[in-house]
């Protein structure tokens, strides 16, 4: 398999790297820690290592090095497709190259080897209230595969340390493998109130997630692939990033690590954001009755944040430009139907709501992430069940935390324990 075989390769060396690192520099200091910054979120601290993406505030996400244009020009696509294959976008992030067409459709082949779902996994969906939100389902079924983790059989058998990372991978391609279809799954049963179509084996990953939830739309094939493209990470401190990894290094397997990471991802400053963004736009339009002008708009967003909340889908903990997810996903929507009215809606909030946060003079970044738009594509594709927005995050995130979690093993890392402190000492400490 040709995930397999090129970490295979890839591992010694780096093992070799990251020990010499230590050995040699191990005692350079690279950060001072203030108490603003540990009663802060912990912000800016720099204490984990991921060589899988990193976010420059300046500029944005680099997955391996690439910008976001550049891992949409980069990438193979199908053909007639504007954007990427999935599987292609998975094999940069797990091997760390570009991948050739050859190489990404093999990843789209594996997964579709694994996509079966045990049928109790289904019934137990089924059998919840219908009150559950799709982003409980989704965890609860991430659990449910976890009888079937290979990482937690064979360390039970027992398993030497630097072996971790082989069923760690066979964990992640079965769980990237799944993960569509059991959210196309929760769609048909929540909204369609019928059985999921099966997985078209001609089809890619993302084609084949627009197919499962009957948008038979080759534009929303393309938007399908720009989602998981774009959700699949942002470094590693991210809740559901973090999360993940925090729980994968007590040696959890893959699925109580990642249903965790999607407990994460459900919370309205995190990934439920984008639910909360669309949400936010089409109770505006129904306030106005259509389009506000900018004034109405202004005054409107004024009024929201003196009520004391947040406006969803603007700031971020570490950008500070308005970050390439939203630009990249912007752009099409521009391109694509530059008419639409929630489109038009989504762009004057653009324009007036980080002017209105920069006078109240609070958040350190009043520009757009990525959840102030990914909500108007699906809505426009007729995806317009935005409670399940989160759930189309939860899908694109496992690519990017399944891939830290196989180097996670590779390089044999730890289990995570930072240290606390009590106030009485941090007052000491500072009168130092
Ligand atoms: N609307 C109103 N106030 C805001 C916003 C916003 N969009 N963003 C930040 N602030 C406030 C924030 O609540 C805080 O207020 P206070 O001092 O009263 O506690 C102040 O500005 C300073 O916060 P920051 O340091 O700028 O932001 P922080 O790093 O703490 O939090 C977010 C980052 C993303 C949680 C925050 O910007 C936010 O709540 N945004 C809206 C929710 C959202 O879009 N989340 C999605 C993030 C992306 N994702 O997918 O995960
Ligand atoms: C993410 O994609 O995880 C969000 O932008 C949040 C973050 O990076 O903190």
């Amino acid at each position: 398999m040709i995930l397999l075989d090129k970490l295979s390769v890839q591992i010694p060396t780096w093992r070799e790297r990251v020990k010499i690192l230590i050995k040699e520099r191990g005692d350079t200091v690279i950060d001072h820690v203030t108490i603003e910054q540990v009663y802060g979120g912990m912000r800016d601290i720099k204490s984990l290592v991921s060589d899988i993406s990193y976010v420059d505030p300046a500029e944005g996400i680099r997955l391996r090095g690439y910008s976001i244009p550049e891992v949409l020009k980069l990438l193979p696509k199908p053909i007639g497709a504007e954007m990427p294959y999935v599987g292609g976008l998975y094999y940069l992030l797990v091997v760390g190259e570009i991948p050739t067409e050859t190489q990404a459709l093999e990843v789209e082949e594996e997964w579709k080897t694994r996509s079966e779902i045990p049928q109790n996994i289904l019934d137990c969906l089924v059998s919840n209230s219908p009150q559950s939100h799709p982003m409980t389902l989704l965890s609860q079924a991430v659990l449910g595969l976890q009888p079937g983790s290979q990482f937690s059989r064979r360390y039970h058998e027992g398993m030497k340390k630097d072996e971790q990372w082989l069923p760690m991978l066979e964990d992640s391609l079965d769980l990237t493998a799944k993960l569509p279809i059991l959210a196309a799954f929760i769609y048909n049963m929540k909204y369609r109130s019928g059985a999921t179509p099966g997985v078209d084996p001609n089809l890619d990953m993302g084609a084949n997630f627009a197919h499962m939830i009957g948008v038979d739309d080759k534009a929303y094939e393309d938007v399908s692939r720009l989602y998981f493209i774009l959700h699949s990470d942002h470094e590693l401190g991210n809740v559901s990033a973090h999360v993940t990894h925090l729980v994968a290094s007590s040696l959890s397997d893959i699925y109580f690590a990642f249903s965790a990471g999607l407990n994460g991802l459900a919370g309205p400053l995190h990934g439920l954001a984008n639910q909360e963004c669309l949400g936010w736009l089409l109770n505006v339009h129904k306030e106005f009755n259509n389009v506000p002008t900018k004034e109405q708009l202004r005054q409107y967003t004024w009024d929201w944040l003196n009520s004391g909340r947040v406006i969803p889908g603007y700031g971020h903990a570490v950008l500070r430009v308005p970050d390439p997810r939203f630009t990249a996903q912007f752009e099409y929507a521009q391109k694509h139907f530059p008419e639409d009215e929630i489109l038009r809606l989504a762009a004057m909030v653009y324009d007036i709501v980080p002017q209105v946060l920069r006078e109240q003079g609070k958040a350190k970044n009043p520009a757009p992430n990525v959840d102030a738009i990914s909500g108007t594509l699906q809505y426009h594709y007729g995806v317009r069940e935005f409670d399940f927005y989160t759930v189309l995050f939860g899908v694109g995130r496992a690519l990017g935390v399944t891939a830290n979690a196989i180097w996670a093993r590779a390089l044999c890392q730890p289990i995570e324990r930072p240290k606390s402190l009590t106030t009485q000492m941090l007052e000491e400490f500072s009168k130092k």
